[in-house]
């Protein structure tokens, strides 16, 4: 066979040094009117040449006479449209009729509203010719887009007048009582070799500790409720191997009382109701794409939603005296703190949050001792666990041991170095602004931020150009969440290159 002409080894030994010519980019401008090759501060050189040759251009377009010379103009644009062409004429004239008809049309309303304005002095010419509209065809008032949006809004309105109260006393729709029974041989030689585990989550810290999510498509078709086999889980040690009929949560308030599980079941009323927890790590790995971080890669599978039952932490507070403790500050903040039973490696896991919002009913912060009706799993803070609805999940410390308040914030290793965001130019722990920084209260995240996601298509998936074609149509589908108790009234999609105008309704 011939070898193909710049094939040749002859070819191929005299060809170019691309790695040395390539440099200049005469013509390199994309379709979007950017330099692909455009990556540091002082590359945009040629916009300026390009700019001054442009206004250059002006200026000389300026001084030549008039319908001379095609430099002139910027584009062909006026021989199509501005010429006496046949068509153009014709174009014109008919544009001249529809406006003289338009304004005779006009003519008599204007009088009458201008007489109406007079007579009554109020509503502006502009409100009546609207309303003067709308009575005459409300039907088709709006563009079909519209006319839905319309509908789905009323109908929205309505689903959300007829809401009743939450009694608290829910059930979660999961049935699956299949649990784990398998102990994964990654786990054999962790300490944490005693847990069965789902072996539906993708491990993203190696062995240990377990830093797992699921396959987001997985996620999202299990639908709004999460079961317990496919909720994430952050660990920063080991698990404790913790027993019901023997582990005590110490809480100090106004006194110290030590509570058994059977006295958190049996004392205090319960509820279960769905809480979304997602860690605020939630999809780092993208933000480590553009700089890494110092945390490791989640996808954005960090969030699950599952019914939490348990015991109000107000309640129990109560029952613990807090009373007493804020009359006596009645001037001051104060904190509700929460440690683990877990050793990590710079102490237990500790942190707090203010005791007002703790003691907010409408809160619901709990002691949570049942995920979906099963008891916790031990990867999910076996055997009880605080829960903060509308807090960052850093905050709902498991395997709970020890309740107290303080008047000042939690100085624990995790609580400072945790759930915080920093300015960028903070870039180790061991700057003088990172120390106050990372114990100034604006960096702290405390209510979950809002976020989106689109799981279909999923990354990578393909969509047929055939099936485009044929005009079949793409549903696109996701998620959103958001925290402090706030909806998600509107998600947008948007393309690369902005807002492509989709309005989603949410559910
Ligand atoms: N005791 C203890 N509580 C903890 C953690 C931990 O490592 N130890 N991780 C926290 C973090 S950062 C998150 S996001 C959530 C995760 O809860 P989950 O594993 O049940 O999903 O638990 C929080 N509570
Ligand atoms: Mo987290």
């Amino acid at each position: 066979m011939a070898d193909r002409t710049g094939a040749t080894d002859m070819d191929i030994f005299n060809e170019p040094d691309w790695a040395r010519t390539h440099g200049h980019r005469v013509g390199m401008r994309d379709k979007n009117d950017r330099y692909p090759g455009m990556t540091h501060s002082g590359d945009d050189w040629r916009y300026e040449i390009e700019q001054e040759a442009a206004e250059k251009m002006d200026e000389l377009r300026s001084w030549l006479p008039k319908e001379t010379c095609s430099l002139r103009y910027k584009d062909e644009n006026h021989i199509k449209e501005e010429q006496d062409w046949f068509i153009n004429q014709k174009k014109r004239e008919k544009e001249q009729q529809s406006h003289q008809q338009q304004q005779q049309k006009e003519q008599p309303q204007k009088q009458q509203q201008a007489e109406g304005n007079e007579a009554r002095g109020d509503s502006s010419d502009y409100d009546k010719i609207h309303k003067d509209e709308g009575s005459q065809n409300s039907g088709n008032k709006y563009p079909p887009e519209d006319q839905e949006f319309l509908q789905k809004l009323k109908e929205e309105q309505q689903y959300m007048n007829n809401l009743t109260m939450n009694d608290g006393q829910g059930r979660s729709p999961i049935d699956d009582t299949t649990y784990p029974d398998e102990i994964d041989e990654a786990d054999q030689f962790t300490p944490d070799n005693w847990i069965a585990r789902s072996d539906r989550l993708i491990r993203l810290t190696g062995k240990h500790p377990l830093n797992a999510e699921a396959n987001l498509t997985d996620l999202y078709n299990a639908g709004l409720i999460t079961p317990n086999k496919l909720h994430y889980v952050r660990n920063h040690g080991t698990v404790p191997h913790l027993l019901w009929e023997n582990h005590i949560v110490e809480i100090s308030a106004g006194k110290k009382v030590s509570m058994t599980m059977d006295d958190l079941v049996d004392k205090f009323r319960s509820i279960n109701i769905p809480i979304l927890l997602a860690c605020d790590g939630n999809r780092r790995k993208e933000l480590n794409m553009i700089r890494q971080s110092k945390g490791f890669n989640f996808g954005a599978g960090a969030v699950g939603c599952a019914y939490w039952k348990g015991a109000l932490l107000r309640d129990v507070l109560l029952a613990a005296d807090v009373g007493q403790l804020i009359q006596q500050n009645i001037n001051k903040k104060l904190w509700v703190n929460f440690e683990g039973a877990d050793e990590v490696t710079n102490g237990n896991y500790a942190t707090s949050i203010p005791l007002d919002y703790a003691m907010d009913h409408c809160h619901d912060v709990m002691l949570a001792y049942a995920m979906n009706d099963f008891p916790l799993p031990p990867d999910h803070g076996y055997p009880v666990r605080l829960m903060v609805p509308g807090y960052v999940g850093g905050r709902c410390i498991k395997w709970l041991s020890k309740v107290w308040i303080s008047d000042h914030e939690n100085d624990s290793f995790h609580h400072i170095y945790d759930n915080r965001v920093l300015p960028s130019f903070v870039t180790d722990k061991n700057s003088e602004f990172a120390d106050v920084l990372y114990r100034h209260p604006s960096t702290l995240i405390n209510e979950q931020t809002l976020n989106s996601v689109i799981v279909k298509p999923a990354h990578g998936e393909k969509i047929a150009l055939e099936d485009m074609k044929k005009d079949v149509t793409y549903r696109i589908e996701g998620f959103a969440y958001n925290g402090g108790g706030d909806e998600i009234q509107n998600v947008a999609v948007s393309s690369m290159k902005g807002p492509i105008g989709f309005t989603v309704s949410v559910g």
